[in-house]
C-alpha cells in the first residue's frame, strides 16, 4: 500500500474515497498532501507539510505526542486554532 504524498491515506483509500469506489467523486488527491480525509488516516504521517498553518506540520498534529495517528492525541491539521498542547498535560 503507498501513500505517495505521505499524508497517512492510502492512494488506494484516496483515489477510492470512502465509498471504496474510484468512480465517485469522494475521493482525495493522493499527490496533495493537504489532501485527504482525516477519518481515513491509517499511516503515521511523514510529510512535512502545514496545511493549517499554525506553525505545527500535519505529521505532529495528527501523530500526536506518541507518533500513532490510530490513537487520539492528536489535533486537528486544519484547524489554526487547534494546536499541539502537551506542555499542559
Ligand atoms: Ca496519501
Ligand atoms: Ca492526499
Ligand atoms: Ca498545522
Ligand atoms: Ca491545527
Amino acid at each position: 500500500m503507498g501513500d505517495c504524498d505521505g499524508d497517512g491515506v492510502t492512494d488506494a483509500d484516496e483515489i477510492n474515497g470512502p465509498d471504496g469506489d474510484p468512480a465517485t467523486p469522494d475521493g482525495t488527491d493522493s499527490n496533495d498532501a493537504c489532501d485527504y480525509d482525516v477519518a481515513d488516516i491509517s499511516l503515521p504521517v511523514t510529510s512535512t507539510v502545514d496545511c493549517d498553518g499554525d506553525g505545527v506540520t500535519d505529521a505532529d498534529e495528527i501523530n500526536g505526542p506518541d507518533g500513532d495517528p490510530n490513537t487520539a492525541d492528536g489535533t486537528d491539521p486544519n484547524d489554526p486554532c487547534s494546536l499541539i498542547h502537551q506542555v499542559l498535560r
